[in-house]
């Protein structure tokens, strides 16, 4: 039976969003225990493959070659280099290795062929394998499929209407069909936004509509806080009050109910109960490990020890190759650091 589809107005989301916080909280954890093992949180390690110089001008961005950000480009990673990279982020726990690169788009050439070993690699340690690389061809999706991948992330970022505040270089018209042409060649799509960066409430669940609305929706749906990075346009932002973390990860959980919703940059700001309140509102997937691209995210150990203490377990994605579902198993034993 093919389940009835739900086009969400951004009128529908704003009033899920706006709705008291602890009758916010109760509907998402409602849909939550509907659809996830309630105690189980996805533990997704990432790599900068390739750093800065990015020809993109997005404003929170502090890999872009525009910005005045204190960072040492780098080029592509060799595929030995990821794999060992990956292989420790097994060891530590980690389900899935997210590699992401400072393009624009990715090209055709020497450099993919390399990011499809990276991929097949990963795949063969018995990882699921993320990319993010910027725009794709219907070739190059086709081809990342072809050598296993998992999922693509290509953030819609934020609103529609507030997109051309923060990106000037690519339209989001651009950012949806990479996402389809993702979605077509059979990849999971990954794909959330950013808040912090001056946009309204109403862009905030405008992004969420238009997230919601995909057809299917994203297999993952990360929500960012923004990391204000000295030299980037948005340095002088004002952090998010972590309480609307909470109220997106809910609306998200409510308004994408089968998606995975991962609780993405800015954790570092967030205490633990301000983490604690996330996951009841839905999140179940970390960035786990002690950087995200290029800056900082909780250490493995405080992790690994605020989820034990509340009694979480790992969540181990479905494994369609072996037909086997979803499940959850106890936190690894021993915390090793991925970046180790
Ligand atoms: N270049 C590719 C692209 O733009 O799709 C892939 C890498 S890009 C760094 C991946 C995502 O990281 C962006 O879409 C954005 O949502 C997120 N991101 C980048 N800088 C951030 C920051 N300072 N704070 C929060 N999220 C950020
Ligand atoms: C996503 O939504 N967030 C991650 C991942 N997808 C690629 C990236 C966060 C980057 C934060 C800034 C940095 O570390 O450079
Ligand atoms: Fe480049 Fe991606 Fe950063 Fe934009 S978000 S500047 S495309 S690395």
């Amino acid at each position: 039976m093919t389940e009835l589809r739900h086009d969400w107005t951004v009128a529908e989301a704003r009033a899920i969003h706006d709705l008291p916080l602890l009758e916010l909280l109760f509907r998402a954890q409602e849909v939550h225990r509907a659809n996830h093992p309630p105690d189980a949180v996805q533990l997704c390690t990432l790599l900068s493959i390739k750093t800065g110089a990015c020809s993109e001008d997005c404003a929170y961005c502090p890999q872009s070659g525009r910005h005045d950000a204190e960072l040492e480009p780098e080029r592509l990673l060799s595929v030995d280099e990821v794999l060992s990279k990956a292989k420790k982020a097994k060891d530590a726990g980690a389900t899935r290795f997210c590699m992401g690169a400072a393009w624009r788009d990715a090209r055709k050439g020497p450099q993919f062929e390399q990011v499809l070993d990276m991929v097949r690699g990963v795949r063969a340690l018995g990882l699921e394998a993320c990319c993010t690389l910027g725009m794709l061809t219907d070739e190059q999706a086709e081809a990342l499929a072809e050598a296993g991948l998992s999922a693509y992330n290509h953030n819609l970022d934020s609103s529609k209407e507030f997109y051309g505040e923060i990106i000037t270089t690519r339209t989001y018209q651009e950012r949806l069909e990479t996402i389809q042409r993702v979605s077509q060649a059979g990849i999971s799509v990954c794909s959330g936004g950013i808040i912090g960066m001056g946009e309204t409430d109403g862009d905030r669940v405008a992004m969420l509509a238009t997230l919601a609305n995909l057809d299917p929706q994203p297999e993952s749906v990360p929500i960012n806080a923004l990391v204000a990075v000295p030299g980037t346009p948005l340095e002088d932002q004002p952090p998010v009050d972590p309480l609307e973390l909470v109220r997106m990860c809910a609306t998200a959980r409510i308004m994408l109910p089968k998606s995975m919703v991962r609780l993405s940059a800015g954790r570092t700001r967030l205490n633990r109960e301000a983490q604690l309140l996330c996951f009841m509102a839905g999140a179940n997937s970390i960035f786990y490990g002690e950087k995200l691209l290029t800056t900082g995210n909780p250490d493995v150990e405080a992790d690994l020890g605020l989820l034990r203490e509340a009694g979480m377990r790992a969540l181990i994605p479905e494994d369609p190759a072996k037909g086997a579902p979803k499940g959850a198993e106890p936190l690894p034993p021993r915390a090793v650091s991925p970046a180790e």
